[in-house]
């Protein structure tokens, strides 16, 4: 790909911030005292970096800035008339600060280094949305596993669908050791005011399409459901290209008069949650002039097919070889069953909800992550049904990702 001018404006996919690339400086982020973990107050030896920039060695000063105006913060005077392309120096060049040298964001609550994508501005974000316990963290580690370790996405024109290293490790110790080896049931995700800077992410890239960032944020419900943290540390939720948006059936009454306790599931009285709130909230709440898909996905189906047994059709798992067109044929079909379900379980108040958006970037969905019901926190018999779709869904309705390179 091209270089970009160096006036080439882009947001921070972290804080959100506007960033010009000319006027970021260039750290080390893979150097001796971070990998040891010691403190950063010096260099593991041979070159000295230019300066520190939080805990960040600068190895090429920003082009568009004097190391002085750097340190003061983005604002300082920049020669920005200047417009030549600006590669990112490579490893090679950068004696002891060798290894993954990256652009900085430098406003003074990020600082934090920027994936090499931020030069074609090729990020695309998407995060789970939905109440506590909607089945949000099993969701991920059941659809990435099948992206990625299946390549279910594959037939579809993804010829890259991979983990990035940095996230490998994350998945695997934290999600899929335990959903997929130790069959446990995941821990629900903490508050983490960090949630912004830790995306799992993947690089894919949609066949004559450059390649591009995926950023899957799992975010904990307590934290999205509190208007105030979602504001403070869920900024990047307004600023999503496509939004899946889990509903938990388990908020909901069953249409029988049973309740979901006496139905074997765990903590279900607590289960309570209005969801139209939240899904309102993340409608109105994005950043004026986006277009983004949103995926309303029921989530447990296994749990509603059992409410609503003469929809139990979700539970169908399309042929791994099927064609294109006909996939998309299911898709509408299912759409239609998982609208029933929803007025079946009188979820009003969401499809009400709705309205607020194009008719062109919402779809319906039905997932279970599980497939099954876990017992005293084991989940026997891992069966999940119809993950993808969603997620293919989304990706499709983002023009950039797809769009034929230049
Ligand atoms: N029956 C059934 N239960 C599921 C399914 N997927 C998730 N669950 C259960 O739903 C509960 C919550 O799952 P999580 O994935 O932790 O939900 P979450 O949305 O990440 O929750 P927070 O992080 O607390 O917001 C767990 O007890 C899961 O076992 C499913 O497909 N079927
Ligand atoms: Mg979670
Ligand atoms: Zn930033």
């Amino acid at each position: 790909m091209p270089q970009p001018p160096m006036n080439t404006t882009r947001t921070c996919p972290y804080c959100g911030r506007d960033i010009v690339l000319g006027k970021l400086p260039v750290v080390a982020t893979n150097f001796g005292d971070r990998l040891a973990g010691e403190p950063v107050d010096r260099p593991a030896s041979g070159a000295e970096p230019l300066m520190w920039i939080g805990d960040w060695p600068v190895v090429a000063e920003a082009p568009m800035m004097s190391t002085k105006s750097v340190s003061r913060g983005p604002l300082g005077r920049a020669r920005d008339s200047f417009r030549g392309a600006m590669p990112l120096p490579h490893p090679a060049e950068m004696a002891a600060f060798e290894d993954s040298p990256a652009r900085l964001c430098t406003h003074d609550a990020c600082l934090t280094p920027l994936p090499a994508e931020i030069d074609t501005g090729r990020i695309f974000i998407v995060p789970v949305v939905g109440t506590v316990a909607a089945g949000k963290s099993s969701y991920l580690t059941v659809v990435l596993h099948q992206a990625w370790r299946e390549q279910r996405l594959a037939r579809f024109g993804f010829e890259q669908f991979t983990l990035d290293e940095e996230s490998v490790e994350t998945y695997r110790q934290q999600y899929h050791r335990r959903l997929f080896r130790k069959r446990e049931i995941l821990p629900g995700t903490q508050f983490d005011e960090d949630v912004a800077k830790k995306p799992l992410v993947c690089r894919v890239q949609y066949e004559g399409a450059d390649p591009a960032l995926l950023f899957l944020h799992d975010i904990g419900g307590e934290m999205l459901m509190d208007r105030s943290m979602r504001r403070r540390f869920g900024g990047f939720i307004r600023r999503a290209d496509a939004i899946i948006f889990l509903i938990d059936p388990v908020c909901l009454d069953r249409p029988d008069g049973r309740s979901w306790a006496e139905c074997g599931v765990l903590q279900a009285d607590d289960l309570d949650y209005p969801q139209g709130p939240l899904f309102r909230a993340c409608i109105e709440e994005l950043e004026s002039g986006r277009r983004t898909p949103i995926a309303v996905t029921l989530s447990k189906s296994d749990l509603v097919a059992d409410a609503l047994p003469e929809i139990g059709r979700f539970l169908v798992e399309p042929p791994n070889r099927q064609d294109p067109d006909e996939w998309n044929q299911d898709l509408s079909d299912l759409e239609q069953t998982v609208i029933r379900a929803l007025q079946g379980l009188s979820e009003w108040d969401l499809l009400n909800a709705q309205r607020m958006i194009d008719p062109e970037l919402i779809s319906f969905h039905a997932v279970a992550a599980l497939g099954t019901n876990p017992q005293n926190g084991e989940i026997v018999d891992l069966a999940p049904q119809r993950c993808i779709d969603p997620l293919a869904t989304v990706l499709f309705r983002i023009p950039a990702l797809t769009e034929p390179a230049s």
